[in-house]
């Protein structure tokens, strides 16, 4: 036998006398371009075969004999068999390609199915091969007589993954969103795109748009979209305040095992919102104006008679801003009289006077401070301090 096959390729291939295969450690490997495939992923394989480079000057042709044939196969499904070219007229490298078209089922959770499942081809690159979710796709080439190489790969779905493309967006950013699902690859050889569902704090239905694929066989997905503090969602923009939380949803209707083929899984990011403008600077503080209850300013004070401090804030900005604003009142001993805030909101564009009365108990000099905070609990000044000295006859 081991005479026989050694001289095999002799016989009927003399010009490569010096490149005899050793059948007992055949030379002729067969590889995939992937270790593992999705459902419907295109393969490409290749067998270095040196020994079926029968003419130097011609592309060769392998596969595709009742004698030495090829076969790439599932357990239930088969070609062949399949022609392999050889690369380039002496290489003595053979390639071939097959298009997987995995089984019936609806992928992105719409009701309809996706996939065209087929297998028909006979090579090099027009094959078609069905497949499960599961399957393993074996390629097998009869390299000589009795003697065949076999090479199998896997294939298995994929869970997918969701990504914003930062933590933190300016509401003037525009946002995007990444979805990684090998399996959403439908067709290998054209741009694909699948549904994401954006919403934030404030719109909590939000908008859905499609993520389109970044290259014919990449199975990553973008979107990107535009936030607004004024006008609702529509299309691929959402409607969304200052400091809500964004979030992204894609359905996984393709899950590897333990998931049944009938699963689905909520994929979810989040992300947060902000203002570029410092905080510092969300909002206008005034310096405050002293006046009788009757709204007369008042050049002088005296003890033991009601004044109001009036203050002033104003949002120049164009969206909505909560606040806390607090009046302090400090003695010449730095103790504090009066302390009090309210706490509220201001639209674009909105200016807000707010007062406050105190009657002094003694006479001297007091110091009147006002902040501006976005809240008690965590206090961020929107705003610098302002101060203003006070004396009391
Ligand atoms: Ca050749
Ligand atoms: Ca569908
Ligand atoms: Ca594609
Ligand atoms: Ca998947």
């Amino acid at each position: 036998m081991y005479l026989y096959l050694l001289f095999f390729p002799l016989l009927f291939f003399p010009a490569f006398g010096e490149s005899i295969p050793d059948y007992n450690h055949p030379y002729a490997p067969i590889f995939t371009d992937k270790p593992t495939y999705t459902w419907t992923d295109k393969i490409k394989i290749t067998i270095i075969a040196p020994s079926w480079n029968t003419d130097r000057y011609l592309i060769d042709s392998i596969g595709n004999t009742e004698d030495h044939p090829i076969k790439i196969s599932t357990r239930e499904d088969s070609l062949k068999p399949y022609r392999f070219t050889e690369t380039d007229v002496n290489s003595g490298v053979f390639t071939a390609e097959v298009i997987l078209t995995g089984f019936s089922h609806d992928a992105d959770g719409d009701g309809d199915i996706d996939t065209t499942p087929r297998t028909v081809g006979n090579g090099p690159t027009n094959g078609f091969l069905k497949v499960g979710r599961d399957s393993s796709i074996t390629i097998s080439f009869e390299f000589a007589d009795g003697v065949v190489l076999t090479e199998s790969v896997p294939v298995s779905w994929n869970l997918g993954t969701i990504n914003f493309s930062k933590d933190l967006f300016f509401t003037d950013d525009s946002v995007t969103v990444h979805v990684i699902d090998l399996d959403m690859n439908l067709n290998p050889e054209a741009i694909d795109s699948i549904p994401i569902q954006l919403f934030s704090d404030s719109d909590v239905a939000g908008i859905e748009v499609n993520a389109i694929e970044t290259s014919e066989s990449s199975g990553s997905f973008t979107a990107t979209i535009t936030l607004s503090q004024i006008s609702s969602s529509s299309g691929n923009r959402l409607y969304s305040l200052l400091g809500d939380e964004i979030f992204a949803k894609y359905d996984d209707n393709t899950l590897p095992k333990p998931y049944s083929t009938s699963d689905n899984l909520e994929i979810k990011t989040s992300a947060k919102t902000d203002s570029s403008i410092p905080p510092i600077q969300r909002l206008a503080n005034s310096q405050i104006l002293l006046s009788d209850s009757l709204g007369n300013q008042l050049q002088s004070f005296s003890s033991n008679k009601q004044m109001q401090i009036v203050g002033t804030i104003t949002n120049d900005h164009d969206f909505t801003q909560k606040f806390v604003y607090l009046f302090q009142v400090k003695n010449i001993t730095n103790s504090v009289e009066s302390i009090s805030w309210i706490q509220g909101e201001l639209s674009p564009k909105q200016s807000l006077d707010v007062s406050q009365s105190w009657v002094p108990e003694k006479s001297g000099t007091y110091q009147i401070e006002t902040f501006v905070w976005n809240s008690l609990n965590d206090p961020i000044a929107l705003a610098p301090i302002m101060s203003t000295s006070v004396v009391v006859e």
